[in-house]
């Protein structure tokens, strides 16, 4: 028993959703246009009560739904996300009247959610975002500027958008919004990427808000962007999971089967144990999504460097084993509707969105440097010995 292995009733529900997955959601995913918001599907997500865990479900909890879609159906695991960080923020920090006006359609699939965090000129640095919003005189704002790359963009029905209040103050002097995508002055652009679901930008042109469509105060908003992602980075990395976990049951069912050199193709030693590379990888990527999601859901102190080691670690491994699957099966993978065809497609974006792997490490690095220099009165642990 591992510190992390899940109980029959956790093992219970994950089959249950991949069922669920196979026979409700692959279907209307198989249906949808590529790069367009596939509404039946977030829908269906929504009727079958999925969307609730978004919002009602501990970390862990998450992770194994997540990893649980992802191993049938990317796109419903990617609607699903998309859902929970559009409206992570209205759940958080909205006002009564903004939750009870949004987040019953959300958690319904009836209303889409986005999160507008990056701009053509701030993606990593998030903290150096410009969208302007300018005081109007009577306690509200206008909008005026650019986001890019958001998600759902320029679909949604509302946007959680993040915009600077305070000019020249950094991570201080941002403010979180909730705008309605039918709000004047507000138009997106479709952009044809690497992704199967959509991503936009978005063009604020004088965007009116008011004090009441503020999320959390003013000036805190870059706080209310990094406990979102706090809560969803190791459930991307559910995700990378169940995306590597699909690599590897294909690649085992591949390997077991087609005949090659008078044998199996998985008695050649050379790929055997690249399959015990990719299931032990894997096994490890899990584990450590599993232990970030745990420390956030006892509210542990560490929660972002663990976050981001556990997204950092599955992607970049999901990214090896659907890579290696793609080997071991050579040609037929990389015919257009293959599903490894699809996992590769699918797999690169995690690796840079919801913070790219060098802002994991930065990240991680941070947090360990001031471990350390907190713990520098003690005793150099080099010095064992030398006294
Ligand atoms: N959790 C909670 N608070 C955090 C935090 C985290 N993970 N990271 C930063 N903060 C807080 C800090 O505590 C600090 O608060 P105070 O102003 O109250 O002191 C504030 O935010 C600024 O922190 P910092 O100075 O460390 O911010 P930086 O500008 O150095 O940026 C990184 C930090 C690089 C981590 C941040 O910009 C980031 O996450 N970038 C990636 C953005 C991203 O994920 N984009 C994708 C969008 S979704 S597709």
């Amino acid at each position: 028993m591992t510190a992390f292995s899940l109980n029959p009733e956790e093992i219970a529900r994950c089959e249950r959703l991949r069922e669920l997955t196979a026979e409700r959601l692959l279907p209307l995913a198989d249906k949808g246009d590529p790069g367009r918001v596939n509404r039946p599907l977030v829908q269906e997500l929504g009727e079958l009560g999925l969307l609730d865990a978004l919002f009602d479900s501990g970390a862990l909890d998450l992770c194994l739904l997540r990893e649980s879609l992802a191993r049938g159906c990317t796109e419903a695991e990617t609607a699903l996300a998309l859902q929970g960080l559009g409206a992570h923020p209205v759940h958080a920090y909205g006002s009564p009247a903004q939750r009870e006006r949004w987040l019953p359609p959300v958690r319904a699939g009836r209303a889409v959610a986005a999160f507008a965090l990056s701009e053509p000129g701030a993606g990593s640095d998030a903290a150096a975002l410009a969208l302007a919003a300018e005081p109007d005189g009577s306690g509200g704002w206008h909008l005026t500027g650019e986001k890019s790359w958001i998600s759902n963009a320029p679909e949604a029905d509302f946007y959680t958008v993040f915009a600077r209040t305070t000019p020249d103050a950094g991570a201080r002097g941002v403010t979180a919004f909730l705008v309605p995508a039918d709000r004047a002055g507000l138009t997106g652009t479709p952009l044809a990427m690497l992704s199967p679901h959509p991503i936009g930008t978005l063009a604020f042109d004088g965007v009116r808000v008011g004090a009441d469509d503020a999320l959390g105060e003013r000036d805190r908003g870059f706080r209310v962007a990094m406990t979102t992602l706090n809560r969803f980075r190791p459930s991307v990395g559910a995700f990378a999971v169940g995306m590597a976990q699909a690599a590897l049951d294909a690649t085992l069912a591949h390997t077991a089967g087609r005949d090659a050199f008078g044998g199996k193709l998985k008695d050649l030693q050379a790929v055997s144990h690249q399959v015990a590379e990719m299931a032990t990888r894997t096994e490890a990527a899990r584990l450590l999504v599993y232990a970030a999601a745990a420390a956030y859901d006892r509210d542990e102190p560490d929660i972002a460097g663990r976050a981001a080691m556990a997204k950092l670690f599955a992607t970049e491994t999901a990214q090896f084993v659907v890579d290696t699957a793609v080997q071991l099966h050579g040609a037929r993978a990389l015919r257009h509707g293959h599903l490894l065809e699809h996992l590769y497609r699918e797999v690169r974006a995690p690796r840079i969105y919801e913070g790219a792997s060098e802002v994991q490490r930065a990240v991680i690095a941070k947090e360990l440097y001031i471990g350390q220099a907190a713990g520098a009165g003690a005793a150099d642990p080099a010095a064992r010995g030398q006294g």
